[in-house]
């Protein structure tokens, strides 16, 4: 109901952090250690802790940041502004863990003063442009930002904010994927007692529109047309990894067998868009039922316990699935223990609310 979507959009910014900042220990673990990961979460979760470890946020999070910042502070979206808030905060704060090519973008863009914002990212990799999940990571403010639009208002602001970095087709369509999932969940009422909610018209939703984006002819600012088709039929890998994720869910038992290791081997768990984005959205899915290694009666709990069992890219593959899972159950299912150990998690709950008051019509 629209009484609680101030709780979603919280919980939507929360839970993208909590994903970074506890998944970050783990990444490129491949495969995790389940007991490690056990001790871990469990120890997270302890209330009565005397003394909250904290862990800081990745570039994940700086990038998000600088996105909510934009957003909050131009009240419109400006290709420049966002450009250069990621380049200077890249500089004023290196030591992220950024991806290994896309500091060349930030480079780039400080070199031409911002001037052309999409020529850098254009000319990534001899020019087919990045593929990594760089654009899809910190998409979250844009579902906020643009709750109120229309499906291809929201993927055409979705493209642009990603091409800033990520000119690759499966660069940029994680990116719309991903923003396209937070604001399904946004929009998708769990039931109050037991936060089950429809996982099938979840998916099918996503799938038909993931269909249409990816099925597009491309425009002349894509530089990757010649990639994306074979005789003539364009590719369609997103759609195709969610028509996967659909098939594993019409058998609950499939479901119960698949460990994350193996989900990762079907659907991938490396810094790549297209290996990354689908496993998130098969954690928030799998959150639904009971995971027997880890016992949690909660979905965002679960959600992000199975996000982190993938191994490989678990700071951005927990923080895509947790942004989708906190939009989904609201900020107040996620249990207090786990933000207190996220450094700046106060920052994000108010970019959050900004977002949220910047929202029409409500
Ligand atoms: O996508 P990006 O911002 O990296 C994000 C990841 C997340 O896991 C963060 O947590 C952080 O650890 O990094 O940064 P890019 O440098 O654009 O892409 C990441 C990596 O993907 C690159 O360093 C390449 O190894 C690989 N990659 C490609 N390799 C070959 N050809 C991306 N695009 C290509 C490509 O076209
Ligand atoms: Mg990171
Ligand atoms: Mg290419
Ligand atoms: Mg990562």
């Amino acid at each position: 109901s629209v009484a609680n979507l101030v709780n979603k959009f919280r919980g939507c910014l929360a839970g993208g952090l909590i994903g970074d900042c506890l998944g970050s220990p783990f990444e490129a673990d491949n495969p995790i250690s389940r007991s490690v990961l056990y001790n871990f979460l469990t120890k997270q979760l302890e209330e009565s802790a005397k003394m909250f470890q904290m862990f800081p946020f990745t570039d994940d999070t700086a990038m998000t940041k600088s996105m909510a910042q934009s957003f909050i502070e131009l009240k419109r979206f400006d290709a420049k502004d966002m450009a250069k808030r990621f380049s200077v905060e890249y500089f004023k704060d290196p030591k992220r863990g950024y991806g290994g090519n896309v500091v060349d973008v930030f480079a780039a863009l400080r070199h031409t003063h911002y001037e052309y914002p999409y020529e850098p990212a254009r000319l990534q990799f001899n020019g087919s442009g990045s593929y990594g999940n760089g654009g899809a990571m910190r998409t979250s403010p844009v579902a906020l930002f643009g709750f109120h639009l229309s499906d291809a208002e929201l993927i055409e602001l979705a493209t642009n904010c990603a091409k800033i970095t990520h000119s690759n087709r499966n660069g940029y369509n994680g990116a719309i994927l991903q923003c396209l999932a937070i604001r399904e969940a946004l929009q998708t009422q769990s039931s109050p007692t037991d936060h089950s909610f429809d996982v099938n018209v979840y998916l099918n939703s996503l799938i038909e529109k993931m269909q249409k984006v990816e099925t597009t002819i491309c425009t002349e600012t894509d530089n990757n047309d010649s990639h994306n088709k074979s005789n003539g039929v364009p590719e369609t890998p997103f759609t195709d990894k969610l028509n996967k994720i659909k098939k594993i869910f019409e058998s609950q038992t499939k479901v119960n067998e698949l460990s994350g290791e193996k989900v990762a081997y079907i659907l991938g768990n490396d810094v790549s868009a297209l290996k990354s984005v689908p496993s998130a959205i098969y954690s928030v899915l799998r959150g639904q039922t009971p995971i027997e290694a880890f016992q949690s009666t909660n979905p965002f709990v679960r959600t992000l316990y199975f996000a982190l069992s993938l191994g490989g890219d678990t700071d951005t593959i927990a923080s895509m699935a947790c942004s989708i899972a906190g939009a989904l159950y609201g900020n107040d299912l996620i249990p207090n223990p786990l933000r207190k150990h996220c450094e700046d998690i106060d920052l994000l709950i108010k970019y959050s609310e900004d977002l949220y008051d910047l929202v029409p019509n409500k």
